[in-house]
């Protein structure tokens, strides 16, 4: 997979050298190209934004050095071995954006080139999606209900998320199906905690029934702890937990939390 990013500040993603994105890197199965945009601003103070139209406070990043940037970008496409015509999906990381969840991210890795666009300041002058929207696919994304100064932590976020799906980048290839919000994955349920040896440490002994050998049991306590751990962190994922999905015993654990599971409006 190809990646291209584009920021002003490159320097940012520096940790994409490290760990399973950085092995991913060094095979080539990621192919990770960071550009400077104010590479494109041709003014001496290399100017990358403008007051906003309309007025308010901030600045807006202007459009044309992001349609140079983003051009440039796609020419390198035709050199770069890639199929005749080949274009990016483009994402632009923003708070206003359509929500980054599991699900896209396994959408997003089946894709053969991405590109980043990294907004800072109030955003990008809005015709740069616009523009590309009618040559390729653009979608603004948010990585969660908060607000960053700018999308290029996001884009770490997004990248790390997208690179460990990719074939052969985790070391287990169990470890992506069990994850919570993996499709198929224990559906609206979180994991529960893990322990490792010792099996006493600092007076806390690990739950003894990971330690009796009853893989029947072991899987109903984690199923336990995960319910347990859903209703008190997650209680919006709990509540969506389909009815039909539940055995006697979760049903029995979710009485005695209190927790009532289905539409609301069907009380008894
Ligand atoms: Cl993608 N960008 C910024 N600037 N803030 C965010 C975000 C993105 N997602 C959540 N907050």
């Amino acid at each position: 997979m190809r990646l291209d990013i584009v920021s002003i500040f490159p320097e940012y993603f520096a940790p994409l050298d490290v760990s399973l994105i950085g092995k991913a890197r060094d095979r080539g199965t990621l192919d990770v190209r960071v550009h400077q945009l104010r590479d494109w601003a041709h003014d001496v103070h290399k100017t990358v934004d403008d007051t906003p139209y309309g007025g308010g406070p901030g600045m807006v990043m202007k459009p044309e050095v992001w349609g140079e940037a983003v051009d440039a970008i796609l020419a390198s496409g035709a050199s770069d071995g890639s199929e005749p015509g080949a274009r990016p999906r483009m994402i632009v990381p923003t708070p206003s954006g359509r929500p980054f969840t599991q699900e896209l991210a396994q959408e997003l890795s089946a894709e053969p080139w991405l590109l980043f666009a990294c907004g800072r300041y109030e955003g990008i002058d809005s015709r740069v999606m616009a523009h590309y929207g009618e040559r390729m696919r653009v979608d603004e994304v948010s990585i969660g209900d908060y607000v960053l100064a700018g999308g290029e932590v996001a884009v770490l976020v997004m990248v790390e998320a997208i690179g460990r799906l990719l074939p052969g980048v985790l070391g287990n290839a169990h470890s992506v199906v069990d994850d919570s919000f993996a499709p198929g994955a224990m559906q609206n349920l979180v994991e529960g905690p893990v322990y490792t040896k010792p099996p006493v440490w600092r007076d806390l002994e690990v739950p003894s029934v990971l330690l009796s050998g009853h893989h029947g049991k072991v899987a109903r306590w984690r199923r336990d702890e995960a319910l347990r751990r859903t209703v008190r962190n997650r209680p919006e994922l709990a509540a969506a937990i389909d009815p039909a999905t539940l055995d006697k015993h979760d049903r029995k654990l979710l009485d005695e939390l209190s927790f009532r599971v289905g539409p609301e409006d069907m009380a008894n």
